[in-house]
């Protein structure tokens, strides 16, 4: 048999760990398809439509570590791109790979099907460029190693998207084979005296103070920190929070652990705890509007040190250069054997306030989101991941309370609706043996929910809480109009249309608590498909959180033009 570029891109990909790929079919792509078909243990996925395909990918990546999806050109790619602008905004190294016009197209003039009817088709890679890490055309053979490597070794590193365009003729000629994977997994090491620097400069910053607190961002598993920042509480003592896109990137059942640091929404005492402390160690934080609750709560100044992917400042210096998990260790080991800094666990034990009973509602009374959350919170176990959609679905994820090995998924950054269907299909491919639980409002469903249909074609038994409010709840509580009311769908009932012939999905809808237990309890013996429970709930009914994080982003969004 001949080994071919397909063959390459296929057993790249299946080095660094993809045991699945996600892809829709287009005659730009089929001999690509055909050719990572051959490819042991790389299990080809498919999807309804490329902006699922890529979410597919995305959510796939979250759980594995990386995805990959591949596309057709244009029609496919262009949708996909949405989702890997997402990608970038998650740090999540996702490969999108297009299949492309004919090589010998290219530069003749040849107006040709799904392109914008000129003869320049490279806009698709231009775009591709804004949006990802790395982005390459393969229109020849030869060059086929060394961009897919570029390509996906530049992912790996920046955890951010890539881009790979293949000529559709190209994909069957014959390659090379690849060597071993340590030529795209090896990443250059810190620079020892900067690394040396950036210490010493971390080290006097806690040095010099009496109440440091850390506070975990987002970026930190991409930064592949996780177990270091656990040390490193252990070893400094202090309070540790979670920015909320950074739910469950530190244990909950940890005795350091505060909760939620985001303003005015933050868990109980977190917010006045943060406050108190007079040094704060921000682990890979991404500082938006959101994240800082409408610019009200965003830590800067003297009293900050910032420790970065790659970059660390601190005491008004700024150290590129250097992988955090060093930084970490280094600092660790500087630390040990000096006395804990504790003042903030101290009096954080003192202001922390007494955890309020959670009420059970009346079983027979309509259904109410606190019963909802607190029927959900009962499901979640160590081997548990909620994926949680935009929407009052955020902030009802942020008052869960984690067992040690449980998950959240959230797509603060992107915020696209609708990345919770695919994204929880792709997490679910990736990992069968976890419970998973997507909490999804009605809105966000309507984007993507035919995604569906592929949870029931794989017989994924992934668990959907989808939250009928009867619209855009969250977007009700910023700024309201006739524009947050939606169609109401019979959601439950859409399971059957998914099943048709052979499928084994199933669909309930809970309108009081009594109906929903019911519901749960069927769910969890649905071993054979995806459940969706749907959850009748008034307008409304939303947190008190989403309500005051609404208002103070509303106004952030409202200032009117500055005068120059
Ligand atoms: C692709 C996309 N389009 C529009 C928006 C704006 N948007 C943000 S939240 C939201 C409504 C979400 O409604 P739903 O899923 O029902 O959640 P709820 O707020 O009701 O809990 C909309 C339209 C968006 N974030 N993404
Ligand atoms: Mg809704």
């Amino acid at each position: 048999m001949t080994y071919t570029v397909g063959h390459y891109l296929g057993e790249r990909l299946a080095q660094i760990g993809l045991k699945d790929h996600f892809a829709v079919a287009g005659d730009y792509n089929l001999v690509l398809l055909d050719q990572l078909l051959e490819i042991d243990g790389l299990r080809q996925v498919y999807c309804c439509n490329e902006l699922n395909c890529g979410f597919s990918a995305e959510g796939y990546a979250r759980a594995n570590g990386a995805g990959a999806a591949v596309v057709t050109f244009s029609v496919g790619a262009l949708s996909a791109l949405n989702a890997i602008g997402g990608a970038y905004a998650e740090n999540l190294p996702v490969i999108l790979i297009s299949g492309a016009p004919n090589s010998n197209d290219h530069g003749s003039g040849h107006i040709l099907h799904h392109t914008i009817g000129t003869p320049d088709y490279g806009y698709q890679l231009e775009i591709a460029k804004r949006l990802t890490c790395a982005a390459v055309s393969i229109t020849s053979a030869g060059d086929a190693p060394v961009l897919i490597d570029h390509a996906i070794r530049t992912a790996l590193r920046e955890k951010k998207p890539a881009y790979i365009e293949i000529a559709c003729n190209v994909s069957s000629q014959p390659c090379p084979r690849p060597g071993p994977a340590g030529a795209i997994l090896a990443d250059a090491p810190s620079d020892p005296d900067t690394l040396k620097l950036a210490i010493d400069e971390l080290a006097d910053f806690i040095a010099a103070r009496r109440k440091p607190i850390m506070l975990v961002g987002s970026r930190l598993r991409a930064a592949g920190c996780e177990d270091a920042a656990i040390r490193l509480a252990d070893t400094l003592g202090c309070v540790v929070t979670t920015m909320a896109a950074a739910k469950s990137f530190f244990p909950e059942d940890h005795p350091a652990y505060a909760g939620t640091y985001w303003g005015d929404v933050s868990s109980p005492g977190a917010q006045q705890i943060f406050d108190w402390a007079d040094g704060v160690l921000c682990l890979t934080p991404v500082f938006n509007d959101y994240s800082t609750v409408g610019w009200t709560a965003w830590p800067r100044g003297d009293n900050v040190a910032l420790m970065d992917t790659r970059h660390i400042a601190a005491g008004g210096k700024a150290f590129d250069g250097v992988h955090l998990r060093d930084v970490i260790e280094g600092l660790i080991a500087r630390l040990k054997g000096q006395p804990k800094k504790d003042a903030t666990l101290v009096e954080y034990r003192r202001i922390k306030p007494p955890e309020a009973p959670v009420a059970v509602a009346d079983p027979s009374a309509p259904l109410v989101r606190a019963e909802m959350a607190r029927q959900i919170q009962g499901l979640l176990t160590s081997d548990t991941s909620v994926i949680a959609e935009t929407g009052d679905s955020w902030f009802n994820a942020m008052q869960m309370k984690l067992p040690r090995g449980a998950r959240v998924e959230l797509e603060m950054q992107w915020g696209h609706i609708g990345w919770s269907v695919p994204a929880t299909f792709g997490y679910a491919v990736a990992a069968p043996e976890r419970r998973i639980i997507a909490m999804i409002g009605d809105g966000s469903f309507q984007l993507t929910a035919q995604e569906v249909a592929q949870m029931v074609r794989l017989k994924l038994p992934v668990i959907i809480f989808l939250v009928n409010n009867r619209g855009y709840t969250i977007e009700v509580q910023i700024h309201d109009g006739p524009y947050n009311n939606i169609k109401n769908w019979d959601y439950a009932g859409l399971m059957n249309v998914f099943n048709a012939e052979d499928g084994h999905g199933k669909g309930f809808r809970a309108t009081t608590g009594a109906e929903m237990e019911k519901a749960i309890a069927a769910a969890v013996a649905n071993k054979e498909g995806p459940t969706l429970i749907e959850c009748v709930i008034d307008r409304d009914d939303c947190t008190s959180d989403l309500i005051s994080w609404g208002r103070r982003v509303a106004t952030a969004n409202a200032r009117p033009p500055a005068v120059r």
